[in-house]
Formats: C-alpha cells, structure tokens, sequence
C-alpha cells in the first residue's frame, strides 16, 4: 500500500524543495516515491521541478486540496496506479490550512492508502518577522502550524545557533514536534524522512479556525501564472535574465509597498531549465536550477502570489520583464491564457471533525 505524506506550509517555505530532497533520499534508500503538486492555476513552476524520468507526478489544480479533494483523491489513486510508489509526497498550495479536517481525516476515512504526519514547513525567516505580517497572513501563518502533526522549520544554513534558538521560543507553544533541517544543504533530512515515513498519530482535537478570516487571508494575495516566450538577438544567460527579472519584482514591490507570498521563474528549453524564487522583497532572487545556460530562444513560465490586487500583478509582471528585457536586449512575449485573480473563498469537499 502506498503511503501518502502531506505537506503544508506558507508560501516560498522550502516545501517544494524539501519535496525534490526527501524523494531523492527516499530514492536513495531503494524506495519508490511519487509526487502530487497542487496550485490555484495551471502552468506549474513545482512540476517542472519535481520531475524527474522514473518517478510518477501528478497535479491536482485549479484549487487547493480541500476544495479539490476528488481530484486529490484521483491524483494519488493516479500515480500509486502508475508506479506502486511506496511513498506519495503531495504539497498543498502555500496558502491553504486546516488540511487535518479537509484532507487527512477523510483520506484515512476513504482507505486504500496510508497516511503520514502532516508537515508544516516553515521558514524561519518569516517566523521571525511575523509582526511584520498583516492580520489576516499572520492568521493563517499560525493556523498552518497548529494544524500540523510535524512542524519542520528548513532554512537552517541561514540561521545562527542564537536565531535557531528564538525560533525554538517562539514555536515552543505550538503543540507538534519541532524539528530543523535545511532541505538546500540535506542538513537534518534523514531525521526528517524518518518521521516523515512514521504512521500518522490520530488527534483528539479540532482546530479552531474561522473560515472568513481564512478567505480574508487567501483574497489577499494575488494569483499569477503566465507563460511567456524569450527571444534575442544574441546568447544570454538565463539565470541573468531571472535575476534581471526578479530584482525589478523586488523593487516594484517595495516602491508600493507590497508584500511578496513568492514570486517564482522558469526559462526552459526542452529538459534544460534556469529557476529563480523572489520570497521577501528586501531579499535576493534565489537560482535554484541553472541547467539551461545561455540561450536566443526558451520558453517561460512566472508564478507570482503577491499581496495586492489581480491587475496590479499582472502590471507588476509586464513591468518586471521589460525591466530584464531592456537589461538584456530581449523580447518577451506573453501567452494567452492565465490572467490574474484572488483565490476564492475555501469551500472544502469534506470536513472530517473529532467533535462531529
Ligand atoms: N537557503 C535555503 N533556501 C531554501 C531552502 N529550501 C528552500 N529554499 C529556497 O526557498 C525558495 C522557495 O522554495 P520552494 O521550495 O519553491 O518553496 P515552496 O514552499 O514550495 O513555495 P510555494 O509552492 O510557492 O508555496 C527557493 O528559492 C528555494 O531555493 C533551504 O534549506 N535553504
Ligand atoms: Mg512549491
């Protein structure tokens, strides 16, 4: 029987990278694992990520795994089918909670597959500036952690051993064990996988939570996924181009005040892919993956969640690229299809109480 291991976590946490580590380490222990991501939109910067030949993906989107619970439950029955995976990783959307009612409780409840803990990635930066937060984010940052049966805090290859210790502090009250690790550098990650492949300890509780000030949360933000195309005259460096991109995020979001959840780029030719995430605004792009180096022609894919409203990311957006293409003497073009929206309210499939 496959074994599902849920994850959650808030936007740009490291949940995708942690999902692309476990499973080579799993990988390396002789296992077979699959992957199940999951997005408002289509055009999955994740997927691309995550795939690798001989491992079954699978994506559930057009709304979280609550709302889509079906389409979760046909993903996982998909690639278990697909592969006989011994363990499915499957990444909520960054700004969806209460999965232990929505999604755990009625796997468990539907049978057929094992359920792990649910992991709350955390990124500890972001802890660390939760004051920083609006109401309604910091509302929902806090219900992603008391949701969770594993609260795994990544980034530590950013922290010093003082900052691991305030966030030990500020997580003490939360009741889910806490571990470190750092899914960049696999510091931690064998602890990691081995809780992670533990069988899930039932609650007796309910989280507390209220859904408007849940969906006040997810409106938010903004919700971008846009192809694109890149041409030029003469070779650049994709990860330039990213990075030319990405810094005029920053500043856009900066000059107007808005908050970045994650904002995340792919420039592809076939296999080949350059990847950037923008998780702060007052950070550095990220370049996660740098195999496509030099190109006149690629494709494109941004995946923008920014706190402010459908028309002023996609104006973000546009900006942003013809910063980079005057930076590089580039045409971009983008591709119909994926306009700019706010989530709408959650309305989960099922809601599975202890309380009834
Ligand atoms: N320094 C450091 N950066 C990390 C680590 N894990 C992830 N990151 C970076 O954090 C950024 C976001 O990582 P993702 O894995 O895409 O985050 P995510 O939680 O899947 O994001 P969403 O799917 O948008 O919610 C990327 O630039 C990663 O390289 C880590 O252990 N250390
Ligand atoms: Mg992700």
């Amino acid at each position: 029987m496959s074994h599902v291991i849920p994850l959650t976590g808030f936007l740009g946490a490291g949940k995708t990278t942690t999902v692309r580590a476990l499973a080579h380490y799993g990988e390396s222990k002789r296992h077979r694992v699959a992957v199940v991501t999951n997005d408002q939109d289509g055009d999955l910067i994740d997927t691309l990520v995550v795939a690798r030949s001989g491992r079954a993906v699978a994506e559930v989107t057009g709304g979280c795994f609550c709302c889509r619970y079906d389409d979760l439950r046909a993903a996982l029955d998909h690639v278990a089918a697909q592969s006989a995976p011994r363990y499915i990783l499957a990444e909520s959307v960054g700004s969806c909670t209460d999965l232990t009612a929505t999604v755990v409780r009625p796997l468990e409840r539907d049978g057929g597959l094992g359920v792990g803990p649910l992991i709350a990635v955390v990124d500890p930066i972001r802890l660390l500036s939760i004051e920083a937060m609006s109401p309604s984010t910091r509302y929902l940052f806090e219900r992603q952690l008391l949701d969770a049966d594993l609260l795994a805090v990544n980034k530590c290859d950013l922290l010093s051993p003082a900052s691991i210790a305030t966030v030990a502090e500020r997580l003490a009250d939360v009741p889910a064990r806490t571990i470190f690790y750092s899914a960049r550098t696999g510091a931690g990650l064998a602890e990691l996988w081995n809780l992670a492949t533990e069988s899930r300890v039932a609650r007796t509780t309910d989280l507390e939570i209220d859904y408007d000030e849940y969906a006040a949360a997810e409106a938010e933000l903004a919700w971008l996924n846009r192809r694109f195309t890149l041409h030029s005259a003469k070779v650049i460096s994709a990860r330039d181009w990213n990075d030319a991109f990405l810094r005029s995020v920053a500043e856009h979001c900066t000059a107007s005040d808005f908050e970045i959840g994650h904002v995340k780029v792919v420039v592809r030719r076939g296999e080949l892919l350059a990847k950037a995430s923008l998780t702060h605004r007052d950070g550095a792009p990220q370049h996660d993956r740098t195999d496509l180096r030099h190109a006149t022609a690629a494709v494109g894919i941004v995946n923008a969640r920014v706190a402010c409203e459908p028309d002023e990311v996609e104006a973000l957006v546009e900006r942003s690229m013809e910063a980079a293409n005057r930076a590089l003497d580039t045409q971009t073009q983008l591709l119909p299809g994926g306009g700019a929206f706010a989530p709408a309210a959650p309305q989960p499939t099922h809601r599975v109480l202890v309380a009834g």
